[in-house]
C-alpha cells in the first residue's frame, strides 16, 4: 500500500486524538488528507516525532498518536526504549515503514534488514500490531486498549504528489498549544 493510503485509512478511524507527524512527505500527506489544530506537523527535525509524542502523552489526558518513519525511528532508536520504560497508556506509535528515506529520494534504511516489530517486541512491548494491507488496518480495537501500542505498517517507497504545508512552524505550534491549553 502507498503511505498516503495507510495514513488516510488510519486517520478516517480517529476522533479527537492528538497527532504528531513525522517530517517531510508524511506530514504533507496527512495535511492534504485532513488538517486539524490537533495535528502537529514536524517540519525539520528527523527522529523527534516519537519523543515529542511521548512527552505529550505523559502530560496529557487525550490519546496521542505518532506517525513515525522507519528512517526517523532508527535515527532516534533510544526513544523506543524510553517509551517502553515510561509506558504511557494513552500513547500509540505508528511506524510507517517503507524501508527507505522516501522524502529525500528513497535511499534504503536498515529497516530492510531489521524487523521493527520484532525489535519492539524484543524491547518488551506487549501490544505490537503489524499491517501490510489497507483492509487489515482496524484501529477500533487498538484505540480501545491501553498503551503503549506499536502499530507497524509496511508501505511502499514513494511519495504522493501533494503540496507543501502552507503554515509556518509558529502557526503550527501556536494552534496546537491552544488545543492543549483548552484541555486543562
Ligand atoms: C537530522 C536530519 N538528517 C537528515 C534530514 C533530511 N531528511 C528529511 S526527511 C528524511 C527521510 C525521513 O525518512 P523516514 O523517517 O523513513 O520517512 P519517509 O520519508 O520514508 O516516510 C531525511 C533524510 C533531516 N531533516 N534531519
Ligand atoms: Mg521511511
Amino acid at each position: 500500500m502507498e503511505r498516503i493510503e495507510a495514513i488516510k485509512t488510519i486517520v478516517e478511524q480517529l476522533d479527537d486524538e492528538l497527532i504528531i507527524c513525522n517530517l517531510g512527505f508524511p506530514s504533507r500527506e496527512l495535511y492534504s488528507i485532513k488538517d486539524s489544530p490537533r495535528h502537529f506537523y514536524m517540519l525539520g527535525s528527523m527522529g523527534m516525532a516519537s519523543s515529542i509524542g511521548l512527552g505529550l502523552a505523559l502530560t496529557q489526558k487525550r490519546k496521542v498518536i505518532v506517525f513515525e518513519g522507519d528512517g526517523s525511528l532508527l535515527m532516534n532508536l533510544g526513544s523506543l526504549v524510553t517509551i517502553y520504560s515510561q509506558s504511557p497508556k494513552n500513547f500509540i506509535l505508528i511506524i510507517l515503514d517503507n524501508g527507505c528515506y522516501a522524502t529525500t529520494g528513497s535511499q534504503c534504511t536498515y529497516a530492510l534488514q531489521v524487523d521493527l516489530s520484532k525489535l519492539a517486541k524484543g524491547i518488551g512491548f506487549k501490544k505490537v500490531f503489524k499491517f501490510e494491507k489497507p483492509h487489515e488496518i482496524n484501529m477500533r480495537p487498538i484505540l480501545e486498549k491501553d498503551g503503549p501500542i506499536i502499530v507497524h505498517v509496511k508501505v511502499e517507497p514513494g511519495n504522493a504528489d501533494v503540496p507543501v504545508i502552507d503554515m509556518n512552524p509558529e502557526e503550527i505550534i501556536s494552534r496546537f498549544m491552544k488545543i492543549i491549553s483548552s484541555d486543562k
